[in-house]
């Protein structure tokens, strides 16, 4: 067995390698996937430029060592895990933020930039960089990239893949690929960077990015509405849609939710407070009273218990704290969640609700929902403090979310909406996607990577598809 710790050490420098023994081996193992798994890798490398990056995957190529490219480690679905051993690919050490251009609407950047940074960094400039996934205090925009994620604003402002023109790929063997484009509009080639976005590090590792920003709004402004329950929650939401409003943010959450942030949010939530819609609207400040208002009257229209309206960027800091606690607050208190996060047409969000409902219903499994209902993208979190290393217990829940994704699949949805399929929901996807429509995105697999030793395992199910775990 070759020592993969040893050769690189010897090309890279000891410094770039996380090797055996070292107290920081076992994290590169792990992920934010929910029910705990650990796969040890023979290292981590943490290279620091496209070139390292590079020689990382000829060295893997010729000493045939599976290699699992890594961003900040924030993924919940296993896209990062080392699942045959081999090597880590971290690019965390990549943090150059190389340049911000306001006459072009672009910044260049390395893929270990935290998302929440590269906000700060173009906001200083009136620019705005809009995806928003709820961990951008800690994710990293290549992560980002790799995983095609959303958040709250792609409501208005759609998923980081609208945001990426251009990027640098390390290929599997060591060739460097530019791709994309610096302009905001551009035909000449087939869309070789939507190949890289949302394929989750199977075809090459990110190593540098172009991004589209767009002009800062000048004002934004927050609404919660309460309502009794989830289905009037719901009902309003499906009522918004309808009338034509444009917020940037439609979000909801019910009573899980809310109980597991009520002592951590500044607002008091009401005793019979069932479920919440979050709106937020931006644009010209002397528009937002007149937004806010509007919004307001439509929720109360609408049954809503409370409405609060907050324009003070402290107030609404606080909503989207509480907000963005949610999903860490189900995690610290439940031995097991499962978060899956299904996607519906927006017509059947209603009814994907009420399906949730029925889930809980027939397995017993406490439910959490909330996340993006205005994009029909629900985080169903399937919660237990039973023990999550007894087999049983994990077969129940995954029997849970498979009766979830039955029902997403009937409701015209999809499995993922931005969390992505990883390791965790490979072995469902037969489920939402045909035999030939699987071959063919092999084959696509295939040509980026023959030997299939670049991330192994993850997105697409064995040749014969097994639909449980
Ligand atoms: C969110 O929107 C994240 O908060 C996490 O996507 C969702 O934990 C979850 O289910
Ligand atoms: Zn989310």
């Amino acid at each position: 067995m070759t020592d993969i710790a040893g050769v690189l050490e010897r090309e890279l420098g000891s410094a770039a390698v996380v090797g055996p023994g070292h107290e920081r081996l076992d994290d590169y193992g792990r992920d934010e996937s929910p029910l705990p798994v650990f796969y040890p890798p023979a290292c981590a490398v943490l290279v620091e430029s496209t070139e390292q990056a590079a020689a990382v995957l000829r060295i893997c190529l010729e000493r045939k060592v599976p290699v699992t490219p890594r961003g900040a480690g924030s993924g919940m679905c296993g896209g990062a895990l080392p699942v045959n051993g081999g090597v880590v690919l971290s690019t965390e050490r990549m943090q150059r933020i190389k340049q911000i251009d306001a006459g072009d609407l672009v910044a260049v950047v390395e893929p270990g930039v935290v998302t929440g940074r590269l906000q700060e960094a173009v906001e200083a400039e009136q620019l705005f960089y809009p995806p928003d996934p709820a961990s951008l205090e800690f994710c990293s925009i290549g992560g980002n990239a790799s995983t095609n994620a959303g958040g709250p604003r792609a409501f208005k402002y759609g998923v980081t893949r609208e945001y990426i023109l251009g990027l640098e790929v390390a290929l599997m063997g060591g060739e460097v690929l530019r791709c994309g484009r610096r302009t905001a509009k551009g035909v000449t080639s087939y869309d070789l960077v939507a190949g890289f976005v949302g394929t989750e590090g199977t075809f090459g590792v990110i190593t540098e990015l172009t991004v589209k920003l767009v002009p800062l709004p000048m004002a934004a402004a927050t609404v919660l509405g309460v309502f009794a329950d989830v289905a009037a929650a719901g009902a309003a939401i499906s009522a918004l849609l309808r009338g034509g409003l444009r917020p940037r943010v439609l979000e909801l959450a019910d009573r899980n939710s809310i109980a597991v942030i009520r002592d951590k949010s500044r607002y008091r939530f009401p005793a019979n407070a069932g479920a919440i819609v979050l709106l937020e609207v931006d644009g010209e400040p002397e528009a937002m009273p007149m937004m806010m208002e509007k919004i307001g009257l439509r929720c109360d229209e609408l049954g809503a218990l409370d409405v609060l309206a907050a324009t003070e960027p402290a107030e609404r800091r606080s909503v989207w704290e509480a907000r963005r606690l949610i999903s860490p607050s189900l995690k610290a208190g439940y031995r097991i969640k499962l978060n899956e996060d299904v996607c519906v047409p927006r017509g059947r969000i209603v009814e994907m609700l009420s399906r949730a409902d029925q889930v809980a219903a027939a397995t017993g499994v406490e439910c959490a929902v909330f996340g993006h209902a205005g994009d029909g993208n629900l985080h169903v979190n399937l919660l237990s403090n039973a023990d999550p290393a007894d087999p049983a217990v994990r077969a129940h829940l995954w029997g849970a979310a498979r009766q979830l994704f039955v029902h997403t699949i009937e409701l015209g949805g999809t499995l993922s909406g931005e969390h992505g399929v990883g390791l965790t929901k490979r072995d469902y996807i037969a489920i939402e996607q045909s035999e030939q429509v699987i071959e063919w995105q092999r084959r696509w697999k295939a040509m980026w990577d023959p030997s299939g030793l670049l991330n192994p395992g993850k997105r697409l199910p064995a040749r014969r598809p097994s639909c449980s775990e």
